[in-house]
């Protein structure tokens, strides 16, 4: 078959390439009619070579066209295959949900809105003064340590609490204040039941020295975790945080349970939900305030939302998981 007619007879791409070889290939029809020059006088050995080139240019355009062609027509072929009817009505009946995090912390933050207090914010990347120096952790304090703080250039670090929110706010506002700063923060920690990213909120009551108590902690505390879980008991234990004198942390009673010991109470009977005290003397002189008394308290967002939710494994919450969240539409 002339070569052209045979370039033209390939169907799909695999059948030129296999053409191709044959006619232009190391041991192709080209090659070997170049072989055979040796054997031709001298004198006609040119125009052999000239028509044999010509031919062999030929059919390399020959093959190019056809190639661009079968090209052309396999996408043609694979775009009215895959077409589809954009004018169908959509069978696909899920929406969006709110993720557990943010509906608890929409929910908290509610309740405190609702009880007179003001939302603020504040940045995520801070300084040492306002998470660190002004809550009464001054340098070489273990809870500054590397290991536990995400440090950057310079001194900046990634905030460890939403507590510098209370700080700057105090720095920038005179008493009476209540305020609630909800919030992502950052530590270096990720196993079962920590991640190195979770949210917080934090609340801080300030007013003259003799308009807050311990009682009014206990009463607003106590009075949250019943709107927030249910009828259950509350209890305060003394604890220890720096920048509360004096401090406690705040047990309900199991709710799996209902204090008889499980799994999830480590067979105490009790879950801790949060911490709180009066905000520590030095933390008022640090921000310039005088003759005042405060109330503080902290939560873990992520760790009331598994409890209430009763997700299993905090990791689910940050894993995109399906099944989770879409019990939650
Ligand atoms: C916890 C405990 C707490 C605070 C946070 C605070 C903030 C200022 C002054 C004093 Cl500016 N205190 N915050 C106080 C007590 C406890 O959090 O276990 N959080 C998850």
């Amino acid at each position: 078959m002339n070569d052209l007619l045979k370039v033209e007879s390939a169907t799909t791409l695999s059948e030129l390439e296999a053409i191709r070889i044959e006619l232009l290939g190391k041991k192709g029809h080209f090659a070997t009619q170049f072989a055979r020059m040796k054997d031709l006088d001298k004198a006609d050995r040119p125009a052999f070579a000239a028509e044999l080139n010509e031919a062999k240019a030929a059919a390399e355009r020959a093959i190019a066209a056809k190639k661009e062609a079968l090209q052309k027509a396999q996408i043609a072929a694979r775009i009215e295959a895959e077409q589809m009817d954009v004018s169908l009505l959509s069978t696909v009946g899920t929406s969006g949900a709110i993720h557990p995090v943010n509906r608890a912390m929409e929910e908290i933050v509610e309740y405190f809105l609702g009880m007179n207090y003001e939302l603020k914010t504040g940045p995520l990347i801070e300084d040492e003064f306002h998470n660190f120096e002004a809550l009464n952790l001054p340098a070489h304090h273990p809870a500054r340590e590397m290991q536990d703080t995400f440090y950057m250039n310079d001194h900046k670090l990634l905030r460890t609490h939403t507590s510098p929110v209370q700080i700057r706010t105090m720095m920038t506002q005179k008493p009476p204040l209540r305020m609630i700063a909800p919030g992502a923060v950052f530590r270096r920690d990720y196993d079962l039941t920590h991640t190195p990213m979770f949210h917080q909120i934090e609340g801080l009551v300030v007013d003259a020295a003799d308009r807050v108590s311990f009682a009014n902690l206990k009463h607003i505390l106590s009075d949250f975790l019943k709107a927030f879980f249910g009828d259950f008991p509350v209890r305060f234990r003394p604890s220890f945080f720096p920048f509360t004198e004096p401090s406690a942390e705040v047990d309900i009673g199991c709710i799996f349970c209902e204090g008889k010991g499980c799994r999830v109470c480590k067979q105490t009977g009790w879950l801790e939900v949060l911490g709180c005290g009066m905000v520590d003397p030095n933390v008022f002189k640090a921000v310039g305030y005088e003759n005042v008394s405060g109330y503080a308290f902290g939560l873990g967002i992520e760790r009331l939302a598994t409890l209430k939710y009763r997700i299993g494994d905090l990791r689910a919450m940050y894993e995109g998981d399906l099944d989770l969240l879409e019990q939650f539409a």
